[in-house]
């Protein structure tokens, strides 16, 4: 069992990406631990050039998101945790596989056409061939489960196709090079939606910070952003169907059955009938205790540098030793020689 995934340093982690991705991480984490097979948690600061960004705050979003993941149960005795820029197998497995990706696969990701909108001339190659990067990270330590949110499906989907390519081009059947990675996408809460509209993820680069729940906000803040979430003015159905067409309503009540183990179904059976005065405390209530111990780790780990970035550089000499054999396996394969 080999768990692989990223997340961006590119601001606050947020609760989209703690019920989307970290939540698993951990479970996949002790699962591995368990099993004898090993977990890389990487902070995607390569990723992070496909956007204009400030380079300080990349440096200072690095060391909080390892902060924020330890605090959220990321254990860096179980898991290898560091950041791409540390380990060059990354960037040079891309270089590789931009052989085998095709123009046409990256022009049909949602990712890129929803990113670069009416003004793809004006974007960075990075943000176009971020999925080819995203392929090199995971086929790089032969993942087998890869931990993600439902807006990542098909960037695995497409690591998948460049696996699948690479092996029947280069490798022989019986000795194929990379390992097909298995996105591992949670059930319920896949895809958690900005508070402002119900039709748009919660994102970090939201410009609007009422859009999202950061991991690091305070009690009194989550309350206030629940409060003033967008809403309807009708009262909390009684079954699911009623959550047809009601995006605001759907994603508050999938965000209490995640954060409460409930099915949907359990929660509108509480809370049917009752108007949004009398459900948003109780949501806001439910994510005040999720994020309490997460922000009092959190407040005893952000100002420890030395030991953030120690645990950065543990975590990127294993990753550098395991990814290795794969990386010169692909040079040879591609009849590169590599000094
Ligand atoms: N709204 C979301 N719901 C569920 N999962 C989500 N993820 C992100 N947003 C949601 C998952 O979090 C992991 C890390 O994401 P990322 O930071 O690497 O990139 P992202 O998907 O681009 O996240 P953001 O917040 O939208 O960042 P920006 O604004 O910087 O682009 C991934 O597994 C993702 O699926």
């Amino acid at each position: 069992m080999r768990v692989v995934s990223g997340i961006q340093p590119t601001g606050k982690p947020h609760l989209g990406n703690y019920l989307g991705a970290i939540v698993n991480y951990v479970k996949l984490q002790d699962e591995a631990h368990a099993a004898g097979g090993e977990c890389f948690i990487f902070l995607a600061d390569l990723h992070a050039l496909s956007q204009p960004h400030d380079p300080a705050e990349l440096t200072k979003n690095t060391r909080e998101m390892v902060a924020t993941l330890v605090a959220c149960g990321v254990d860096p005795s179980k898991t290898i945790l560091f950041n791409q820029a540390q380990v060059p197998a990354h960037a040079e497995l891309q270089w590789l596989l931009n052989g085998t990706a095709r123009m046409g696969w990256l022009n049909r990701m949602t990712q890129w056409k929803d990113k670069a909108g009416k003004n793809r001339e004006g974007q960075s190659v990075a943000l176009f061939t971020y999925p080819v990067l995203q392929a090199a990270d995971v086929l790089l330590y032969q993942a087998t489960h890869v931990p993600v949110g439902e807006d990542q499906k098909q960037h695995l989907e497409l690591a998948r196709d460049i696996a699948q390519k690479f092996n029947n081009d280069f490798c022989s059947e019986d000795a194929p090079l990379f390992t097909l990675p298995e996105p591992y996408i949670p059930p319920a809460a896949a895809r958690i939606m900005s508070l402002r509209d119900g039709t748009a993820k919660m994102s970090k680069s939201d410009p609007s910070d009422m859009s999202r729940i950061s991991l690091t906000d305070d009690p009194d803040t989550v309350m206030k952003k629940v409060k003033k979430a967008k809403t309807d003015p009708e009262p909390l159905p009684s079954e699911e169907k009623g959550l047809e067409d009601r995006a605001e309503a759907k994603n508050l009540v999938g965000i209490y059955a995640a954060l409460t183990g409930k099915s949907t179904a359990d929660v509108l059976a509480e809370h049917g009938g009752q108007g949004f005065g009398a459900f948003k405390p109780a949501l806001g209530e439910v994510l005040v205790e999720t994020l309490r111990p997460i922000n009092a780790r959190f407040m005893e780990l952000k100002d420890d540098q030395e030991a953030l970035d120690a645990i950065l550089a543990r975590g990127a000499a294993q990753a550098r030793e395991h990814g290795l054999p794969t990386l010169n396996a692909a040079y040879k394969a591609l009849g590169l020689v590599r000094g």
